[in-house]
């Protein structure tokens, strides 16, 4: 059962308990804003002084200039780059978050944390070029937590960041810094892009798009180092069954839906959770307190310590219309406002939880890694309460599940070659790829958009590819997608892969004690977790002995949405992977823009955007791609 909307069988459910009891959704909210302005769709509106707001017009009958001659690259370009500039921040002040508090544990200052993966914490030395020998697990925190932070510090130009030095192959670094646009701070890199977007400066469109991609490249690096020194704090994830989508919320017990992004909150969370288990049943709840996740903060949990997944960005919102939510707890990014509104028409806590991510209506309680366990204590305290005033007569659950096999972040990838060969694990991925049995990589990335039927474009392309036996990645709400409509499973690999994956698949997967295939869809984890994927793919090139543009690798972001996915998309391309959009980047109102990131980029970088709004040709066109790259690898 679906609808235009989504694909999702839960919003079939669900949508019309909303329409009943009068509440508006994100679908609803989409209708009412139709028609959209297509001078924003273009990109061709400027509101970066007060004389404008200006506007291009794209028939070439009115004004060709803003009032201060600014022409339509320009503005394009400006706008495309700003976003790239929030998107990278917002990745990035994710990263600061967890490096300060690393540095915080080394120290010995927040006791709520600890270094649950030494090992890993050892490998990240390593990768650093940190020396690890004979010294104290606080000590190589300590240094990594400052080489971490130097790259929002350093001021010395020609000194790339710290973690894409160690993440990128040596001929793409050598590339990138031949271009000018490898960043060396983070901060600075974003200071720039705003700097030269405002009125009177930068105006040269190409020189503005390098500077967005010198701004999409400090992005990376953020989510580099959000990602790995999270797993040296929380753990690196491993395999592990759970489940996906609304059915996974429990009538009988306290549900409290962690969402948002950063794992310092949610982790704490679910440790406290244990912990006040009695409480909750002593409230009435029979099965105890039940976590559930949504959007990053939700998959940061689940490949970590299989917490079950609700549901991904677009609806947030039926979470709570299940009735059946106590408590919905967010930090930051991607939580719609309306949440709170929602939340108050049932009985359920809306908790924020940042300083600067607070939502008008919310409770907020102020969380700070010092007071972690204190902080989470009160906030489930507060679910419990709200359990209390729960209406069981508006308790409407969807009864739809699927079970997920997700965790496979890099390490877990390599494990599970390993099995097959453990002098080289990644012999057996180069030789089924050099055969054919593997024909490509695809990763799956980005949320989803009102603009196209919730899930459908993942699902679509996703299915066609596995078809035609490319490898299937994914981590953000793409990997939400998947996990929901049960194609992070093993039933998934039996039926929709094709004949000469699915015998990769199962041989991996047997090997590494799963008994049977390895999931469809490989779940890498969050958006900032994009890095694993780069890691492995750096892995094959340098084992290779080429570079990332040459690998039949493609990136595919179908119903992009957020700043944070223009960011990604853009690293993407920079990397040289070729990365399709299914939703129309607001960048076409310039013709020299749009051939910028869609054709020139190919001769700068090796990767480059390729938009196709139809699903199916947009997998048949993503093939294409794989096998040109094949060919010119001559296998
Ligand atoms: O960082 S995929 S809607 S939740 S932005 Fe947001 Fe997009 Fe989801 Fe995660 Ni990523
Ligand atoms: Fe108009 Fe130029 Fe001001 Fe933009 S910067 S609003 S184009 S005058």
């Amino acid at each position: 059962m679906t609808t235009n909307q989504s694909i999702d069988p839960s919003a079939a459910a669900l949508l019309p308990v909303a329409k009943k009891q009068g509440i508006s959704t994100v679908w609803d909210r989409h209708k009412a804003m139709q028609p959209q302005c297509g001078f924003g769709q273009l990109g061709v509106c400027c509101r970066i002084c007060w004389k404008g707001p200006c506007r291009v017009d794209p028939f070439g009958d009115g004004p060709q200039v803003g009032i201060c001659g600014a022409n339509a690259d320009t503005i394009v370009a400006r706008n495309v780059i700003r976003m790239i500039a929030a998107g990278a921040a917002s990745h990035s002040e994710h990263g600061r978050h967890i490096a300060l508090a690393l540095l915080g544990v080394a120290k010995g200052e927040l006791p709520a944390y600890q270094i649950r993966d030494e090992q890993k914490l050892r490998s990240v030395a390593a990768k650093l070029g940190i020396n690890s020998e004979g010294k104290e697990i606080a000590a190589i925190a300590e240094e990594i937590a400052l080489a971490s932070l130097e790259d929002f510090r350093n001021q010395d130009h020609d000194k790339p960041c710290n973690w894409i030095a160690s993440a990128l192959t040596a001929k793409r670094l050598e590339r990138l810094a031949g271009l000018h646009v490898l960043p060396h701070n983070i901060d600075a890199v974003i200071t720039q892009i705003m700097a030269r977007t405002h009125v009177g400066c930068d105006s040269d469109p190409v020189n503005l798009i390098l500077g967005g991609i010198k701004g999409a490249l400090a992005d990376f690096d953020g989510m580099c180092l959000a990602t790995e020194l999270s797993d040296a704090v929380f753990g690196t994830p491993s395999p592990v069954v759970t489940a996906a989508n609304l059915g996974v919320i429990k009538e009988g017990a306290v549900n409290i839906a962690v969402h948002g992004h950063n794992p310092l909150l949610s982790e704490i969370v679910c440790d406290v959770a244990l912990l006040m288990d009695d409480e909750a049943r002593k409230a009435g709840a029979k099965d105890g307190i039940n976590i559930i996740g949504i959007c990053c903060t939700g998959n940061e949990v689940m490949v970590r310590h299989g917490i079950p997944l609700a549901t991904n960005y677009l609806s947030q919102e039926l979470a709570l219309i299940t009735g059946a939510v106590d408590a919905m707890v967010v930090d930051v990014q991607c939580i719609m406002p309306s949440v709170s509104e929602i939340g108050a028409c049932f009985h359920t806590e809306i908790i924020t939880t940042m300083d600067d991510n607070k939502i008008t209506g919310a409770r907020h309680v102020r969380f700070r890694e010092e007071t972690a366990v204190e902080n989470a204590r009160q906030i489930v305290g507060f679910a419990i309460d709200a359990f209390k005033r729960r209406d069981p007569l508006r308790v409407n659950i969807p009864d739809f599940k699927q079970t997920a096999i997700v965790g496979f972040g890099t390490e877990a990838i390599m494990g599970a070659l390993g099995a097959i060969n453990a002098e080289d694990p990644l012999k057996p991925l180069i030789d089924n790829i050099a055969n054919g049995n593997i024909r490509g990589i695809a990763l799956f990335a980005g949320c989803n958009n009102t603009q196209v039927a919730q899930d459908s474009s993942f699902v679509t392309i996703a299915k066609k590819l596995a078809k035609n036996n490319v490898l299937l990645l994914a981590t953000g709400c793409g990997a939400g997608s998947f996990a929901k409509h049960g194609l992070m499973s093993q039933e998934a690999t039996d039926e929709y892969a094709g004949e000469s994956l699915k015998a990769v698949l199962t041989a991996i997967g047997t090997a590494a004690g799963l008994n049977g295939p390895l999931p469809l869809v490989l779940h890498m984890g969050s958006c900032v977790d994009n890095s694993r994927a780069v890691e492995v793919a750096g892995a094959v090139a340098n084992r290779l002995g080429v570079d990332l543009d040459q690998l039949p690798l493609v990136a595919s972001a179908p119903e992009a949405m957020s700043e944070k996915a223009v960011a990604i998309g853009t690293w993407s391309v920079a990397l040289g992977i070729p990365t399709h959009l299914g939703i129309m980047p607001q960048i076409t109102g310039s013709a020299m823009v749009t051939e910028l990131l869609t054709e020139t980029a190919k001769e700068l970088f090796g990767g480059y955007f390729m938009v196709e709004l139809d699903p199916n040709q947009a997998a048949d066109k993503l093939l294409t791609v794989i096998d040109e790259r094949r060919k010119a690898l001559g296998i």
